[in-house]
Order: C-alpha cells, then sequence, then structure tokens
C-alpha cells in the first residue's frame, strides 16, 4: 500500500467532476487501499478520489461505527430531513463550518467487490456520505456556508494554505506509524 498526498483548496482537482468507475479490477482496489491508508494517516472518518489527485468516482468511509467500507458509483436515492451539524475536510485544515444536511440518505454504489450495495444513514454516517459523494462532483462544504462565514473560512485558510506548497499536503510515515 502507498501513503498518498492529499491535495488542498486550491488545486483545481478539487473541482472536477468525476468519472464512474467502468469495472472493479484490482488497480481500482488498491486505489481503495491507499485511500484507506491515506485516511487513517490523516486521521479523517471520509475520503474522496479528487482528494487524493485521482478522478475515478471512489470513495472510503470509516465513521467507527460499522466496517470501514468503498463506495464506488455513488447514488443518493433517498433524502430526506435536514439537520445543521458542524464539518471539516482534509482538504481544507483548521476551517470548520455548520452544514445543513438531509438527516438520512440511502445510497446506492458498488463496494470493493464490484458488488451492488445500498446504505441507509443518519447522523455522522450520513452527512459523511453527501460530503464524500459533493468531492466527487467538485463540490466542497465551504459552498454551503453563507456570506460571511464563507468569507471567514477563506481568511483562515488564506493563512493556513501557506503551509501546502503546490497545494500539496504530505502526510508523513509516522503518521501512519502512530495510527492503529
Ligand atoms: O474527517 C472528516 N470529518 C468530517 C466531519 C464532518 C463531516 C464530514 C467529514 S469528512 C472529513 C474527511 C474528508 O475531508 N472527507 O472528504
Ligand atoms: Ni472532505
Amino acid at each position: 500500500m502507498s501513503l498518498l498526498d492529499v491535495r488542498v483548496l486550491g488545486d483545481p482537482i478539487l473541482r472536477q467532476e468525476t468519472t464512474p468507475v467502468a469495472a472493479v479490477t484490482d488497480a481500482v482496489r488498491r486505489l481503495v487501499d491507499d485511500m484507506f491508508e491515506t485516511m487513517y494517516a490523516a486521521k479523517g472518518i471520509g475520503l474522496a478520489a479528487p482528494q487524493v489527485g485521482r478522478l475515478e468516482r471512489v470513495a472510503v468511509i470509516d465513521v467507527g461505527e460499522r466496517e470501514p467500507f468503498a463506495i464506488i458509483n455513488p447514488e443518493v436515492v433517498l433524502a430526506e430531513g435536514s439537520i445543521k451539524g458542524e464539518e471539516g475536510c482534509l482538504s481544507i485544515p483548521e476551517v470548520y463550518g455548520d452544514v445543513e444536511r438531509a438527516s438520512r440518505v440511502v445510497v446506492r454504489a458498488l463496494d470493493r467487490d464490484g458488488k451492488p450495495m445500498e446504505i441507509d444513514a443518519t447522523e455522522i454516517l450520513s452527512r459523511c456520505l453527501q460530503h464524500e459523494i459533493d468531492h466527487l462532483h467538485g463540490k466542497l462544504f465551504i459552498d454551503y456556508l453563507g456570506t460571511f462565514r464563507r468569507r471567514s473560512a477563506l481568511a483562515k485558510w488564506a493563512k493556513e494554505r501557506e503551509k501546502y506548497p503546490g497545494n500539496m499536503r504530505k502526510l508523513s510515515p509516522a503518521e501512519v506509524a502512530s495510527h492503529h
């Protein structure tokens, strides 16, 4: 497995639409495994392919309350209710904001084996699924902030981004080793 660099806000790939995966091959599984390794090293609960510079329609999720899983070509087939909650993003470190999301979503996707699956989610899993699926369509949580909060978030980011030359967040192997 390999640790991948995380792209941060400013990298145009975060704004691109992804391409559906035509077949879940070993190469796709390798991407999934590398994304899990990267997500754990960065201490995230989810990670989408554009965040590691890839345009396959793939994301990985581990919110801790069930087995970690990959979603390939995910589609939201039901969204209901509405709830506000705080979000952050590995691609916008140290920036947080409240986002209104559907409280429950049902998502259809392929799993790591290429098998169709359906996830019925509420709470943090629902929020995380919506956040990752947004990434697969070039959308970021800051896009939902109102004018004032968005300006504050971007002002904070203007300082933070100096830490990430080339819009690249390099995770150190120590961060991998320290994760259990
Ligand atoms: O680690 C993450 N935490 C998080 C918290 C609230 C809502 C969404 C998330 S996802 C984020 C990791 C990430 O950036 N995934 O794209
Ligand atoms: Ni994110």
